[in-house]
């Protein structure tokens, strides 16, 4: 932790519950204190004490063609030397949508929001007024931000805290949203079985990566979507962190899902508060001002964070993502391997551009087993990175991501690093 480093967060400490703006950034999960960066720059970042570091958190996701890159500033310089709002439609949330609209043709109709956690909470408010029913399904471990219907269950930094649940929930909205095992199909036909007419909607993340990674069962995934048919609720499906990520279209395409909703974020404002809900236009016409469903906001569509967004996904082509993908499994196969070769129970899992670690002995499928895997080996492997130049997500209830920007130099070097670290953790008595 370097000298500057610490003497900012001693002062953010004053201002900011925790020294940070989001819970995750500040270590608590790894031990040690967070860094301040001071800029990044492609696949790297560079700390206020003049450190740099190949960076796998890329913001949590949104930079998938690295830090500062020159088609999204330009883009960003040039809107924003035309106004930074208007409060009113622009060509270039138009323009926005209707690379959405080209990408993923189930978004039939859509309204940007500025965070994933305004997207999923409209979706669920729609899904209640469509459908007249209260009840929402979520499943244990997926994280759709904080709004409170969500804060039951939840991963990311509310399972990395060790919250159960969030304080401050008023009592009758908890029993409103039932929680289930992720990747457990049975639980999903025995909830409806009971309680098909009670429920409004079914959240989930096709590839979850708020309890680290653990890629959706395809069989989970159409019994959510047969039995959301079936009792008429809402099957939505949540790309705040797989859209354009998990696969070049998404969870969806990996999966070859057409949810009635779909909620997406980060990617899609290249780094700037973008997100999104929409889906079938039927639903989405229920939203004002041509329905009765209330979602408003002052800079929702802003003309900036438009420009990035669309800069972003016209760097991301097919084969973009394609090379990506491949550098991740690359890198992937090769942490295998070398927990193989270390005799380490390591598993790392991963889809297209995203990734997780777990000091596990067999594949992790769920919460629970997300749980069980060996939390200080984790914080160890992370602070030990760390030391050696590789950012790594500080928690292992997150995913990791890959960057256009990342090469294969930025892979041996990672692949390196590990090995030493590895050795140096490797040969000991396993304490699972
Ligand atoms: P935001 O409100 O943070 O923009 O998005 C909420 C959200 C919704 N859905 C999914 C699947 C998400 O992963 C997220 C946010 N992800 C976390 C990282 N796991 C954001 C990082 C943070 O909380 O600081």
């Amino acid at each position: 932790m370097g000298k500057q480093s610490s003497e900012y967060f001693q002062e953010a400490k004053k201002l900011f519950p925790g020294g940070v703006n989001s819970p995750v950034r500040a270590f608590k999960a790894v031990g040690g204190q967070p860094l301040f960066i001071e800029s990044g720059s492609g696949s790297r970042l560079r700390d206020v004490d003049g450190n740099t570091y190949i960076d796998y958190v890329l913001s949590w996701g949104p930079l998938v063609l690295g830090h500062a890159v020159d088609s999204v500033q330009s883009a960003v310089r040039e809107a924003v030397n035309l106004g930074s709002s208007f409060g009113a439609p622009s060509p270039r949330e138009l323009a926005l949508g209707q690379e959405l609209q080209r990408r993923l043709p189930f978004l039939e109709k859509m309204r940007f929001v500025n965070s994933g956690t305004e997207a999923t909470m409209s979706a669920i408010r729609l899904a209640r007024a469509v459908t007249g029913r209260e009840n929402i399904i979520k499943f244990e471990g997926c994280y759709h931000g904080h709004s409170d219907s969500f804060l039951i269950g939840a991963g990311s930094g509310v399972a990395s805290l060790g919250l159960a649940d969030s304080a401050g929930l008023p009592a009758a909205l908890i029993p409103e949203t039932l929680v289930l095992p992720y990747n457990d199909s049975e639980a999903v036909k025995a909830i409806f079985q009971h309680h098909a007419s009670e429920i409004a909607g079914v959240i989930v993340e096709a590839v979850a990566g708020n309890m680290g990674l653990i890629p959706a069962d395809r069989a989970f995934l159409e019994t959510i979507a047969l039995l959301c048919e079936e009792h008429s609720s809402l099957f939505i499906v949540d790309e705040v962190m797989t859209g354009f990520r998990a696969a070049y279209g998404g969870a969806c395409e990996l999966y070859q899902l057409q949810p009635d909703l779909v909620c997406l974020g980060k990617v899609i404002g290249g780094g700037f508060p973008v997100a999104a809900f929409g889906g079938k236009a039927c639903y989405m016409d229920q939203i004002a001002p041509l329905g009765p469903v209330y979602q408003a906001g002052t800079l929702s569509g802003n003309p900036i964070a438009m420009a990035a967004g669309l800069a972003t996904l016209l760097g991301l082509g097919v084969n973009a993502f394609a090379e990506m993908e491949a550098r991740t499994t690359r890198l992937c196969q090769g942490i295998q391997g070398l927990a193989k070769k270390y005799q380490l129970p390591v598993q790392v899992q991963w889809r297209g551009s995203m990734f997780s670690l777990f000091f596990a002995d067999k594949p992790v499928q769920n919460f629970k087993d997300a749980q069980s895997a060996n939390y200080e080996q984790f914080a160890n492997f992370h602070q030990l990175l760390l030391t050696k130049g590789i950012y790594w997500a500080p928690s292992q209830y997150e995913s990791n991501f890959l960057s256009l920007a990342h090469t294969d130099r930025d892979i041996e070097q990672t692949l390196q690093v590990i090995e030493e670290v590895f050795r140096k953790i490797g040969g000991r008595v396993w304490e699972s």
